[in-house]
């Protein structure tokens, strides 16, 4: 591997990464992160993203960039003299990228084939940069199972379609699952920081990973729907039971990705609607907004537990 461990499928056990496990990256001459738009060649990955210990990913570009600005301002770090916040990524414009300290904040879009390509190259990332023990979290939306919307729920499990906590992968032609397990730990940690003063609800609980907004999670009104009402609540119902308490797009291979690589990860959500009542999303932008900083918030106060500020 290219952090000179010397074989060539493993490492050994004082590798300073062991993020990644492909004998290929090693003998190329450069890795270059193309939805990133940062490679091991142009760019000095050690120097640039070496001392980051918090990987942030969620959907939106402006919501990470938002966040940056916020966890910059709560964990008291001072960009360098004349920079300002940017976004890093070079001319690939997919995703973006914002570093506040040892903090990154990217977007990984909608749906698990989008955030699949992003962890990849993150994971690649903090591997050629070698941080050392960098966490992973996604702060999302969801749709809350049995909790009204504004709730903050922390995933302590994910679900695929067949119900089981994997996520299936199609590698030439073979499905290939992959637990989809993540952090006990961190999911503990993230719930001790949530407060009965919130003024907001947090619950820990299992997360139903969807390919697809629509009839993907069971919804009345999308563009097609060959079931009934009743059908619908039978299977929300029926995940509710198993311990379902939210559903969004990107958990099964958000947990599958960063588990095979050995990280700690967790999830994060604000709950946008309770699919037990309804499933459009009516609320005002100023509701979506201020239930959105909710995850922030709680992740902001873990962050400075950790460093201790
Ligand atoms: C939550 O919100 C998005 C769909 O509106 C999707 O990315 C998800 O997981
Ligand atoms: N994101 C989802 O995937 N589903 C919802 O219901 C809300 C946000």
């Amino acid at each position: 591997p290219s952090c000179g461990c010397m074989s060539t499928t493993e490492h050994s056990p004082e590798c300073p990464t062991g993020f990644i496990r492909n004998p290929h990256i090693a003998r190329m001459d450069e890795d270059f992160l193309y939805h990133l738009g940062l490679g091991t060649k142009t760019h000095n990955l050690p120097e640039m993203f070496g001392d980051v210990k918090f990987v942030i990913v969620g959907g939106t570009p402006k919501r990470m960039e938002n966040l940056a600005k916020y966890l910059l301002n709560e964990i008291k770090h001072k960009l360098p003299v004349g920079t300002q916040l940017s976004d890093l990524t070079g001319a690939a414009d997919r995703y973006s990228m914002y570093k506040a300290g040892p903090i990154i904040c990217v977007n990984h879009g909608m749906g698990n084939p989008s955030i699949s390509i992003l962890l990849h190259e993150l994971i690649k990332l903090v591997h050629h940069a070698k941080c050392k023990n960098p966490v992973f979290i996604r702060l999302g939306t969801c749709g809350g199972l049995g909790v009204p919307g504004g709730t903050v729920v922390i995933s302590d499990g994910v679900l695929n379609d067949k119900l089981n906590g994997e996520h299936e992968f199609k590698i030439l032609g073979n499905v290939v699952p992959r637990p989809t397990k993540l952090d006990a730990n961190l999911a503990q940690e993230l719930k001790a920081v949530a407060s009965p003063s919130d003024g907001f609800q947090t619950v820990i609980g299992k997360t139903y990973c969807a390919d697809d907004f629509y009839e993907g999670q069971g919804r009345l009104d999308g563009a097609f729907c060959d079931y009934q009402e009743a059908d619908k609540m039978r299977w929300l119902n029926m995940l509710q039971q198993r311990g379902v308490v939210n559903i969004e797009m990107e958990s099964s291979m958000f947990a599958a990705l960063t588990h095979n690589a050995g990280l700690k990860a967790g999830i994060i959500c604000a709950a946008i609607v309770n699919r037990l009542n309804g499933d459009q999303i009516t609320e005002t932008k100023e509701t979506l907004g201020e239930w959105q900083e909710r995850p922030a918030k709680l992740l902001a106060r873990y962050i400075r537990r950790q460093l201790g500020v």
